[in-house]
């Protein structure tokens, strides 16, 4: 569980630099998911025990599913209110967790100086960064793993909050150790937290095992939109704003909604289609094996890994829908005439 080689020295001047300063603010990318909430949760504990104050500034807020990880106290200022304003103005380093684009912070990229900036993430680099200072490497399975290596890096005792933030950050992105970036060492890093008291039932349970009835009327509603196109691997999910509104859905409750349609046999891309309230369609899009979603994603101005990739485009489902099939077809079609 050594921490790889090529890691070590970003790591370390980051760790100084973090432990440096009075206050750091923590953020991660918008509509936070478990890998950018729990990583966020356990660099705070990891930073509170060193005595070094954490502000917690997301663009949109910390989902109440992960509220559990936090340890108790930690301050929680969702972009927009004075307590953020506040937090900006005397914060002395800005970490970005789970993503490097600016364009998935909201105004915060342009609020607080670039050279006090720093990022741990493990998506691919885009080219209009954050930052370069701190560490992206998208051979980590999660940011969580990424933050377990800074910790093991710094060497002292790591605050139960903090294992626990890693274990919630790693599980949510690995599927729970279903999906191809689960490796022996993130079994291993899963394990270490085990054996210092992470337990798995109680996470589970929290993460999983506790759904609010609206989720499920979601997906009732989402399912009937369900549609397979055999001959070109497609599969998708369209979820309207009026069934988002009427749920009162959070994005927490869509989470997941596309690996139905990517359990499809035949599947090679799926993609669920939301709405948004302003006017907009975002596409998640999860590709089975030959496809570089990524790629995909990047024409409609998205990004993100090559299995798993996201946009948002202007414009209804209705509207939208269409034009991206179109592009996924030929896409497809293209792979196919490869073989
Ligand atoms: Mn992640």
């Amino acid at each position: 569980l050594a921490v790889p080689q090529h890691r070590v020295a970003a790591l370390r001047a980051t760790s100084e630099r973090l432990r440096s300063v009075e206050h750091v603010i923590l953020t991660t990318h918008v509509n936070a998911d478990g890998d950018g909430a729990g990583s966020e949760a356990a660099v705070s504990a990891w930073l509170r025990s060193h005595g070094v104050r954490t502000s917690i500034v997301n663009p949109t807020p910390y989902p109440d599913q992960f509220e559990f990880v936090l340890e108790p106290g930690t301050e929680i200022a969702d972009w927009g209110t004075p307590q953020a304003q506040r937090a900006l103005a005397c914060g002395d380093i800005l970490l970005v967790l789970d993503t490097s684009e600016p364009n998935r912070i909201g105004s915060l990229a342009t609020t607080f100086p670039r050279e006090r900036t720093l990022v741990i993430d493990h998506h691919p680099p885009a080219s209009d960064r954050i930052s370069d200072d701190g560490l992206v490497d998208s051979s980590a399975a999660a940011t969580g793993e990424l933050v377990y290596d800074l910790l093991r890096i710094d060497g002292g005792s790591v605050p139960a909050s903090a294992l626990v933030g890693i274990y919630v950050a790693i599980v949510t992105d690995t599927g729970s150790f279903r999906y191809s970036n689960t490796s022996p060492r993130t079994h291993g890093i899963a394990g270490d937290l085990l054996r210092r008291g992470v337990d798995p039932e109680a996470v589970f349970q929290k993460l999983f095992a506790t759904v609010p009835l609206r989720r499920m009327e979601l997906l009732r509603e989402a399912l009937a939109t369900l549609r397979a196109e055999p001959e070109t691997g497609l599969s998708w999910v369209v979820v309207l704003q009026e069934a988002i509104a009427r749920l009162a859905a959070t994005s927490a409750d869509l989470d997941g909604l596309v690996e139905y349609a990517r359990s499809i046999q035949g599947t090679e891309v799926a993609i669920l289609f939301r709405e948004t309230v302003d006017g907009e369609t975002k596409i998640s899009f999860r590709s089975n094996g030959q496809t570089d979603v990524n790629r995909v994603a990047r024409r409609f101005g998205g990004g993100g890994h090559v299995k798993a990739a996201g946009a948002s485009v202007r414009g209804s489902a209705e509207e939208v829908v269409p034009r991206v099939l179109q592009v996924l077809r030929a896409e497809l079609g293209r792979g196919r005439e490869d073989e």
